[in-house]
């Protein structure tokens, strides 16, 4: 079992100590990504005392330390899950041979671009949600937003300390740029696109941590599979922490679809006018919100048809998730029948198996999108009313890919752009539903003991407290 050094000013179980260039690169590091959190990150909450959530080791029990805590002063720790004794490589043209301590020469820059990349999201999200604090529908939630928060920070140490620790000079540099690109800024944006988009309200929110951070988990289950060691070990332990994440989409959605049901069966009123004249959000619109972030969230996997990725899986830097569950790991037979378009037509044709490693992980994705979907679907079932969400097709407005500049509906169908922009009002938010939701969020809730209306309250606390605990003192002397 690893030790965990919790008292020096970067917590670890890496023994950080014993490298003393190294933990002074990261101690340099760690003043401008205060400052950064103090600049970018959540605004107006900064001296509150917040309940959250700390790593503090590795152990499958008793991982996390809960406490109150002002974020800036969190305790971001270096955490990497205990080594595998004689760990092999999984997959690719290295399949069986050891596992890499060190960056081999050749696979240095594509896998400090994969690390980078990864880093580069993190920063981005909190950035994305940095004034979300002030719209928030209950303190349980303002409470569940900061340790998403903060948790993104630790995913950030959790690249940076990659960087500094296997790619010298050019690592500390990227590290530096991590903190120095913002999210939406034209001059200087994050690397991908959907840590870009404006995440504004707390529909897109709980969107948000349900779709993006999702993929969030398939690139860590992929990266986790790596042949270098570390990246392995360090993306197994943000999985632990991501969990929650997702948590907080599923729930999140589920409430909202929860209360605008049980409102609409009390009413018996279904047209969309009449639901949001009782001020929860009609079912057409969360379908419009979830069109959009689903969209955006498949753009992140890369292209169906990747030559990068065949090179990540063939140098066995980036597997499948769960890798350990396909039979054969070579992957150098066999293909993929792809839909892809020619001369304006669905064509299904057979792409090398490495080729479609996006795909693949997009499928595996897609799976577990369903199910939560699906759960969704129930509960506006159990409230009898004949509404269900859907995930659109994959080709429905995409940026990357093969079906990016194709105009396809939901359903799949290709069409022309005269009928998309014609339609597109039905399938993605318009400005009209997008200034709805806000003004249901006009006014943040810092009552413990209150609940916006367009929500129904959660089925429980934090860590055994009440819903109603005070998760946030907000504004307490
Ligand atoms: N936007 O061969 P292609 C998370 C670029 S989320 C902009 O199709 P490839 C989190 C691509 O870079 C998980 N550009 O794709 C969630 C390439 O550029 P170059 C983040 C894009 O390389 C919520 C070109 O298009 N982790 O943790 O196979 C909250 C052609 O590339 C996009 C990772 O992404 C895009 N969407 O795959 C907080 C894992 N997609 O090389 C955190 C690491 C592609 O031609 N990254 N491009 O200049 C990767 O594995 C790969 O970089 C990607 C792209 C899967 C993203
Ligand atoms: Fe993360
Ligand atoms: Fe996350």
């Amino acid at each position: 079992m690893s030790t965990v050094v919790n008292d020096e000013r970067i917590p670890n179980n890496v023994h950080l100590a014993d490298d003393k260039k190294l933990q002074r690169a990261l101690e340099a590091w760690q003043p401008n990504f205060i400052s950064w959190w103090k600049d970018m990150g959540p605004v107006g909450f900064q001296e509150d005392d917040v309940f959250l959530r700390t790593a503090v080791s590795v152990d499958h029990d008793g991982w996390a330390h809960f406490d109150y805590v002002k974020m800036p002063d969190y305790r971001w720790g270096i955490f990497l899950t205990d080594p595998v004794a004689d760990r092999k490589i999984g997959f690719g043209d290295h399949y069986g041979e050891p596992v890499w301590q060190q960056v081999p020469g050749e696979h240095r820059n594509t896998l400090r671009r994969l690390i980078v990349t990864q880093g580069d999201t993190e920063p981005a999200s909190v950035e994305q949600q940095r004034l979300l604090g002030q719209s928030c529908p209950s303190v349980y939630d303002l409470r569940n937003l900061f340790q998403v928060n903060v948790e993104e920070g630790r995913h950030l140490w959790a690249m940076v300390f990659l960087l500094h620790s296997h790619f010298g000079r050019d690592g500390r540099e990227e590290a530096e740029a991590l903190l120095e690109r913002r999210s939406g800024d034209a001059n200087k944006p994050r690397l991908l696109g959907a840590f870009n988009e404006p995440c504004t309200d707390w529909l897109s929110f709980f969107m948000f941590t349900f779709f993006t951070d999702r993929d969030g988990k398939f690139q860590l289950l992929a990266l986790a599979e790596s042949a270098f060691d570390p990246l392995a070990r360090t993306t197994r332990f943000m999985l632990t922490e991501e969990a929650h994440h997702m948590f907080v989409g599923e729930t999140g959605v589920m409430r909202v679809v929860d209360r605008t049901a049980q409102k609409m069966a009390e009413a018996k009123k279904d047209h969309p006018d009449d639901v949001r004249a009782m001020g929860v959000i009609d079912l057409p619109t969360m379908q419009r919100y979830l069109n959009l972030w689903y969209s955006l969230s498949l753009d992140l996997f890369g292209g169906e048809i990747s030559s990068n990725a065949a090179s990540f899986f063939a140098g066995g830097l980036k597997g499948r998730a769960k890798e350990d569950d396909y039979e054969e790991h070579r992957a150098l037979e066999g293909s993929y029948a792809m839909d892809v378009v020619k001369d304006g037509k669905l064509l299904r044709e057979d792409v090398p198996l490495r080729n479609a490693m996006n795909e693949v992980l997009r499928d595996a994705y897609v799976i577990d999108c369903q199910r939560g979907v699906d759960k969704w679907n129930r509960a506006i079932e159990a409230h009898g009313i004949p509404f269900k969400l859907t995930l659109p097709s994959r080709r429905f407005h995409r940026q990357i890919g093969i079906y990016a500049g194709v105009y396809a509906s939901p359903d799949g169908e290709l069409i022309g752009k005269e009928e998309f922009d014609r339609r597109a009002g039905d399938w993605l938010p318009t400005e009209a539903d997008k200034a709805y939701v806000k003004s249901l969020m006009q006014k943040p809730i810092y009552d413990p003991k209150q609940m916006a209306n367009w929500i129904a309250a959660p089925k429980q606390g934090v860590k055994g407290r009440p819903v109603d605990f005070e998760y946030v003192r907000h504004g307490a002397a």
